[in-house]
């Protein structure tokens, strides 16, 4: 297949690039390489170093003999898109192109503001061109399991089926977000169902949970092939920050109590996921969504994952529980409903099992690298 991976530069979409060529599919990245500037924004750096996208495409090229396209543009600038589209013709697009932090989109008037209009503006670039250009061509959207919130019923996939004064409807799950940034993929997700229903869009909304891991089989075949892993407080996510921090033999940075309860992955099983997706793809007009997480774990389950994983290592490892600088519960309900992708053949990794083997020998590998402040 002709697949379009935007967000091609970044953690997730330069693996999955990867990944689906060395399938053999014709595959094509498109980035405006904005989170590499925004590390510039806060002096921050992934641990990991990281090749240019094109150092990385020439790299891919005499490893694994496969050409990856490469498009350099904004998915928000409409001028640039649609000749893309125009051109490619993909026959399934791979949507990981936004701004993708919670505490980035707090931080103020302007980075809230950029957030949605980036996130949003893009999702509805992308909308359109299908519509324009390749309506046959199925979206695989990148949404968030934080759509939800933390309600204190089971979340379902998508959708909950609910009787009322005696009339029984399946409708759209409530969601009640945290940040602007999990708002904007709320705004994104209305606009995608909508497209199906009005233009026959095909599209799959992956509400992904936090992902952790550094190994894909494609990266593990030379350095060169490295994708980034933030750690810094901005971008940096709960359990690959806190390796780094275990790593660097600083305490652990739980927020408040640390109950809070999200649903987490392996990067090997986002691979998967989108694959999944594309190979069983929606029908014309569907707009389905499946929850992309396979276990679930509070902030404080994972301090204490990571502290036994050091032991084993000899690292001594401290948590502190810090103020915590979001608004959410610290103690809530959480179950979540993940079963559409394990129906379509998913076998996830699991944490207990890939801990010490595939994450931490990367933090430690690069330990130098690691900025304290
Ligand atoms: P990332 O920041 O590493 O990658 C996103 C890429 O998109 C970056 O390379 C950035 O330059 C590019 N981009 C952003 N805005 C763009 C625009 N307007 N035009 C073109 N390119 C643009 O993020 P990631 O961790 O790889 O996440 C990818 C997607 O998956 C995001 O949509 C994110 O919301 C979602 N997601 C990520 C996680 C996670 O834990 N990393 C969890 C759930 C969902
Ligand atoms: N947390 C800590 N200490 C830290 C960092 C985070 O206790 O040092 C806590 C946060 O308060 C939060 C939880 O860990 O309760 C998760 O935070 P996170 O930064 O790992 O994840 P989040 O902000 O939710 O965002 C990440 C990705 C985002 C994706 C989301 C999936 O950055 O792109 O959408 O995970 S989900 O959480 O399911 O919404």
């Amino acid at each position: 297949m002709r697949i379009l991976v935007l967000g091609g530069d970044g953690y997730l979409g330069w693996p999955t690039a990867m990944h689906l060529s060395q399938r053999g599919h014709e595959v094509a990245v498109l980035d405006n390489m904005a989170r590499r500037a925004w590390d510039f924004e806060f002096g921050a750096e992934s641990l990991v170093p990281i090749l240019s996208l094109q150092e990385r495409v020439m790299c891919w090229k005499s490893l694994a003999g496969k050409d990856i396209a490469v498009y350099v543009g904004d998915l928000t600038d409409y001028d640039f898109f649609e000749p893309v589209i125009r051109e490619f013709k993909p026959e399934a697009m791979v949507h990981y192109g936004e701004q993708r932090a919670a505490p980035y989109s707090m931080i103020d008037r302007k980075h809230a503001v950029f957030t949605q209009v980036n996130n949003i503006v893009g999702n509805m670039n992308v909308l359109y061109a299908i519509a324009e250009h390749v309506p046959d061509c199925h979206l695989v959207k990148l949404g968030t399991m934080g759509e939800y919130g933390t309600p204190n019923i089971d979340i379902e996939e998508g959708f909950i089926t609910i009787t009322h004064k005696g009339r029984t409807d399946r409708l759209p799950y409530p969601k009640q977000p945290g940040s602007f940034y999990h708002l904007s993929k709320v705004h994104d997700s209305h606009n995608i169902m909508f497209c199906c229903r009005i233009w026959g869009v095909r599209a799959t909304d992956l509400n992904q949970g936090v992902v952790y891991g550094a190994d894909t089989d494609e990266i593990l075949m030379d350095e060169c092939l490295r994708t980034r892993f933030d750690y810094d407080g901005v971008f940096g996510t709960v359990l690959n920050r806190f390796l780094v921090q275990a790593v660097a033999g600083e305490p652990l940075t739980v927020y408040g109590k640390g109950g809070q309860t999200r649903g987490f992955l392996d990067i090997r099983d986002t691979l998967a996921c989108v694959e999944l997706a594309i190979m069983n793809p929606a029908d014309r007009g569907e707009y389905r969504v499946f929850n992309q997480f396979t276990e679930q774990f509070s902030v404080m389950d994972l301090a204490k994952a990571v502290q036994e994983a050091g032991k084993e290592i000899g690292l001594s490892v401290t948590i502190d529980h810090l103020p915590n600088p979001r608004v959410e519960l610290e103690q809530h309900y959480y179950n979540a409903i993940n079963t559409n992708l394990l129906d379509l053949g998913l076998q996830p990794h699991y944490l207990n099992e890939t801990l010490l083997e595939s994450v931490i020998h990367v933090v430690q590998q690069y330990k130098h690298r690691i900025n304290a402040t």
